[in-house]
Order: structure tokens, then C-alpha cells, then sequence
């Protein structure tokens, strides 16, 4: 049998906070069903029979109708495949929810709370999702392989937890236990990072999910499982250090922010190193792909105290101001800078 497994496409999610750039927040939107018709896509292509989704498909505070209605009509393309959805914390089953209200198309089992077993001929398929946005109920313990024949699935949205103590808020779910039911694949979501359970976000979230996003194909014959990872998200974000400390004015620093080589990636840049001018940099003037500049790089000068010049004496008393607690560092060097900034010019 062949499978596809996907989980966390947070669906209509805002964006917002990736970016510096207002725009930015509605492209990666629509690059997010983009890569969410790669998949369908890929299941027509490969005639893939089953498609596991492992929760937080869609933001629940943020999700339009419209949008899932487009996520079903991409369900109905693919009626000879089943669609099963284990919904998570973003997209848990309360009683507005889409999963509850929306008519979805007969491929297509959502599961609730309880455990479920949904069976045929070749496997059997276990699942049970989140009912609100917290959830720790043990559902682990209700489940029993039954038959070790058959392909044995489970599909859920969940946090695994290498201890004995299942503390946590987003079903905690015990390694050992899960280890020893033996499944022969579990098809988890909620760690946006991929490791053997979870195929990871389906496009990067963030600049905390770094490197390619996509979904896992699996193939499972006489109960042998090989798995593999397809990339879906055509960018990946990208995060880089920028050394200022030999750059002597904003524009030089522009030109060297738009000489970077972004490809077709997105980038957040730091920047580090001893400055020299005042940064106070109008994203608009840098090109498009770097989406968020981090100013990260500490004041070069320090102001000697001496009461000959303007300089030493407004060095004295800004010393004063910081020994006595008036100003705290930032606002210090943004004194500094605008000092450095009047005497320069
Ligand atoms: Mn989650």
C-alpha cells in the first residue's frame, strides 16, 4: 500500500510576524495552498491510496470558508484516495469546527477524541485528535493491536515524551508505550521539525523552521515500511550573519544586503559586528527575498570624558545619567549614535 503523510499546514495562518515586509504575510498564504496542491498532485500522479493528516491542517481562529471548501474540492480530485484527518490544538474538533459543520466529501474520516479503528482487508487504521485547544487524556492505552497481520496505523496529533511522566498539555504521548503497541507506522504532527514520526510543517512557518518542508510517501509491502521525504514548499527560509563592522554608511550597506544571492529563498539577516553610522534601514530599499534584518551589532565609539571639548563634556554627564539609572544602555547608545550623528556631518 502506498501512503502519504502530512501534518501542521496551519492553513490561512497570518504570517505575519516572519516578515518585515506587509505584503509578504498573503504571498506565503497563497504559497500555501500551492504547496498543499503539490501534494494532491503528487497522490494523482502516484496513485497513492492513503493520505494520513496529523492535525493543525488550519488555524481555527483564522480559517475562511473559502478555504475549505478549496481543501475539499482538492479531496474530491483524489476520490479513489482516503483522506484521514486527526485534528490538533489549532484545529481541534469543538463544536463550530469545520470538521463538525462543513460538509466534507466521502473520501474523506475525520476522527474525534475517542480512539477509532477504521479497518479493511490490508490495514487497519487507529486515530483520534484533539476536542479543544488543550488536550491530555492518555488515548494510547485504549488501543489494541488486534491483528499483527495486517498493516497496523496510527494517526495522531501529539507530543512524545521520553520519560515515564506524561505532564503536558498537547497529548503527551509516552515513546516506550507507543514503541511497544507496534505500529507499523506512526503518523504523527505537532513538531513542526522532521524526525521518524513527524514529516515536520508543510511549508516553514517560520525562521525558527529553517530548511526544506514538504511531506512523507510511504510505501509498506509484506509489512516492510520505506519512507522517503518530498520536498513542497518551493522556498526555504534562511537566516545569515552580516558583519558591518568594515561598512561605513547605510547605502554601502544596502548595496552589500543586495548583492546577497536569495535565489528563491527567503532571508532573515543579522546583522552583527561594531557599527559605525546610525542603522535605521527602510526594508523597501532592500531587495525583496530578505524579509526581516536583525540589528544585532554594538556601538564602535566610546565618548572620553574631558572638560575641554563638547564632546567630553556631554560624555561626562551622559555617564552620569547611566551610573544613576536615568537612561538605560539602548537609550545610552541612541544618544551616542545621534551625538556621532551631529559631530560627523
Ligand atoms: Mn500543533
Amino acid at each position: 500500500m502506498k501512503f502519504v503523510h502530512i501534518a501542521d499546514v496551519h492553513f490561512d495562518a497570518p504570517f505575519k510576524t516572519i516578515t518585515d515586509r506587509a505584503e509578504l504575510g498573503e504571498l506565503r498564504r497563497l504559497e500555501q495552498r500551492e504547496a498543499f496542491k503539490n501534494v494532491i498532485e503528487f497522490i494523482k500522479e502516484n496513485k497513492v491510496e492513503y493520505l494520513f493528516i496529523s492535525g493543525d491542517l488550519y488555524e481555527q481562529e483564522y480559517i475562511r470558508k473559502s478555504t475549505i471548501s478549496y481543501i475539499n474540492k482538492l479531496f474530491e480530485e483524489i476520490k479513489d484516495t482516503k483522506v484521514f484527518i486527526a485534528p490538533g490544538n489549532h484545529d481541534p474538533y469543538i463544536s463550530n469546527s469545520y470538521y463538525k459543520v462543513f460538509e466534507w466529501c466521502d473520501n474523506v474520516k475525520i476522527f474525534t477524541e475517542n480512539v477509532e479503528k477504521v479497518e479493511n482487508d490490508e490495514v487497519c487504521i487507529y486515530g483520534y485528535g484533539f476536542n479543544n485547544y488543550e488536550m491530555n487524556t492518555n488515548q494510547l492505552k485504549n488501543i489494541n493491536i488486534d491483528n499483527k497481520n495486517k498493516i497496523n496505523i496510527l494517526i495522531t496529533h501529539g507530543t512524545i515524551i521520553n520519560g515515564n511522566e506524561l505532564n503536558g498539555i498537547y497529548n503527551p504521548i509516552s515513546k516506550n508505550e507507543l514503541i511497544n503497541k507496534g505500529f507499523d507506522y506512526i503518523a504523527l504532527g505537532h513538531i513542526h521539525k522532521r524526525d521518524e514520526y513527524y514529516p515536520g510543517s508543510l511549508i516553514s512557518m517560520g525562521f525558527d523552521e529553517l530548511g526544506e518542508h514538504g511531506f512523507i510517501y510511504g510505501e509498506i509491502n509484506d509489512k516492510k515500511v520505506s519512507t522517503k521525504f518530498i520536498k513542497a514548499d518551493k522556498r526555504e527560509l534562511k537566516e545569515i550573519e552580516v558583519d558591518v563592522s568594515n561598512i561605513y554608511s547605510e547605502d554601502e550597506l544596502i548595496e552589500e544586503l543586495n548583492l546577497i544571492d536569495t535565489a528563491n529563498d527567503l532571508y532573515k539577516i543579522n546583522l552583527v559586528g561594531e557599527r559605525n553610522f546610525v542603522i535605521n534601514l527602510d526594508i523597501k530599499l532592500i531587495q525583496k527575498n530578505i524579509i526581516k534584518v536583525k540589528d544585532n551589532t554594538n556601538l564602535k565609539i566610546e565618548l572620553k570624558e574631558n572638560n575641554n571639548t563638547l564632546k567630553g563634556i556631554i560624555a561626562k554627564q551622559l555617564n552620569k545619567k547611566i551610573e544613576n539609572k536615568e537612561i538605560n544602555k539602548k537609550e545610552y547608545d541612541e544618544i551616542l549614535e545621534l551625538i556621532i550623528k551631529i559631530f560627523n556631518n
